[in-house]
């Protein structure tokens, strides 16, 4: 063992992501679509369609009619200019050529449990942060901490290759990992290679690596912050880290002004939690075109019973009971209005569940029409386990709005 080296920090935290995950589980399924671009987000019909000599015949971005989103897509369409949540349309005049597949989200997820199990075999540490990312704590990964050679990070640059291939094996898949002393650089640092990148980023890198980025890459400043900060000159984080904590203090209030600074410094001392509950659970749709409470009833009835169908499904697959039941609705022109109510026992069947969201919509003016409805169902236990405290807020008042006089749409689709 090498002298202890002033270079390996006190942790050693990795980000990694998956590389444009729905799409490259797309392409294990169709191999002869590699390199080209490809966009995901279509609907059923847009299914490839097998020919009889046994090739497949893909649907054309150009072809498409639609009010549907990019949900993502290859390297080869994000060169042509086409990203996550870009209209389709707008998508195809990018990429007329690109190839649109429909998104199987049930692959999706059985590829993410392939992933982070073959990381856990190496490195038991794991913050699962949704579908296709997790933070790993490597601090006690054996070997993680051993120089090789000269290079004081040798051996953390081996643990997370090993980690790479082992992901490569067990799904097929690339990802991108990021390595520093802290989640929120890590965070950063997994986007610096993409895709296949190992990125390991020290304290002593920061003017370099991580100064010269827009600020709106620390997780943690949104868009609001972001063009905020863009009005008071603040563009790079090497801007913020310089910026006088009192012009941060007039803008954004003592405790998040703090947070910049810090943020901006590299420091964040939040550890990896291994272990977490979903707060809720929930199921939404975009309607093809904007439908009617009233004149599209039949329509709108079925979609709301078959998402509170797909919702229990998804409490029984997941081992939950909820107690407090939601709806979200989005008018045309974009306005979102939610409602929930909370009940006295916990539930898990689609019956429960679509009769007390039924009640919710029932606190809606309905006479506009509709793009989007969701369901969802949050106060989440464990069948026979007494509800876990939480923090936020009680009851289920839900918004101010709330308080309104219920419209009369006992008629409705409710
Ligand atoms: N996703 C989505 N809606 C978005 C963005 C992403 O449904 N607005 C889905 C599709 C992605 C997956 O989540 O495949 C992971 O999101 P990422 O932001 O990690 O995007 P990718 O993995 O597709 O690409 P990258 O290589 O940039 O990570
Ligand atoms: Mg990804």
């Amino acid at each position: 063992m090498a002298e202890p080296t002033p270079a390996l920090p006190d942790r050693l935290i990795a980000h990694l992501d998956m590389d444009a995950f729905y799409a490259s589980v797309e392409l294990l399924r169709y191999p002869e679509l590699q390199g080209l671009p490809v966009v995901v987000g279509g609907r059923r019909a847009h299914t490839p369609q097998l020919r009889p000599d046994g090739t497949r015949e893909f649907f054309k971005l150009a072809d498409y009619t639609g009010r549907g989103v990019v949900t993502t897509s290859t390297y080869a369409a994000r060169a042509l200019g086409v990203f996550s949540a870009m209209g389709l349309m707008k998508a195809a005049l990018r990429a007329p050529q690109a190839i649109l597949l429909p998104a199987d989200f049930d692959s999706y997820r059985h590829y993410s449990r392939l992933f982070k199990a073959a990381v856990r075999e190496i490195a038991p540490v794991i913050e699962d942060r949704g579908i296709d990312e997790i933070y790993i704590d490597l601090t006690d990964v054996p070997g993680a901490r051993e120089p090789v050679g000269h290079d004081p990070l040798g051996g953390v640059r081996a643990v997370a290759r090993e980690i790479k291939n082992s992901v490569q094996s067990a799904t097929g898949l690339t990802c991108s990992i990021g390595v520093t002393p802290n989640k929120l650089l890590s965070k950063i640092a997994s986007e610096l290679d993409k895709p296949d990148g190992l990125t390991l980023v020290t304290m002593a890198d920061l003017p370099t690596r991580i100064w010269p980025l827009p600020v709106r890459r620390i997780n943690g400043i949104g868009p609001k912050a972001g063009e905020k900060l863009d009005g008071l000159g603040i563009h790079t984080i090497g801007e913020l880290a310089a910026a006088p904590q009192e012009l941060l203090q007039q803008h954004f209030g003592p405790g998040y002004s703090a947070w910049l600074h810090q943020a901006a410094w590299g420091l964040d001392d939040r550890p990896v939690v291994t272990h977490s509950e979903p707060v809720s659970i929930s199921r939404e749709t975009t309607f093809e075109r904007d439908l009617h409470a009233r004149r599209d009833r039949p329509e709108l009835s079925r979609i709301f019973t078959a998402l509170c169908e797909q919702l229990a499904s998804d409490l029984q697959r997941k081992g939950y009971l909820g107690r407090t039941i939601g709806i979200k609705l989005r008018f045309e022109g974009f306005r979102t209005v939610t409602r929930d109510l909370t009940l006295d026992e916990p539930v898990q069947d689609a019956a429960a569940i679509r009769h007390a969201a039924g009640l919710c919509l029932k606190r809606v003016d309905l006479s506009q029409r509709l793009r989007l409805l969701g369901v969802r169902v949050g106060k989440l236990s464990r069948p026979g386990e007494i509800e876990p405290p939480r923090r936020g807020r009680a009851g289920g008042a839900g918004k101010v709005e709330d308080l309104r006089p219920a419209p009369e749409n006992l008629s409705l689709f409710g």
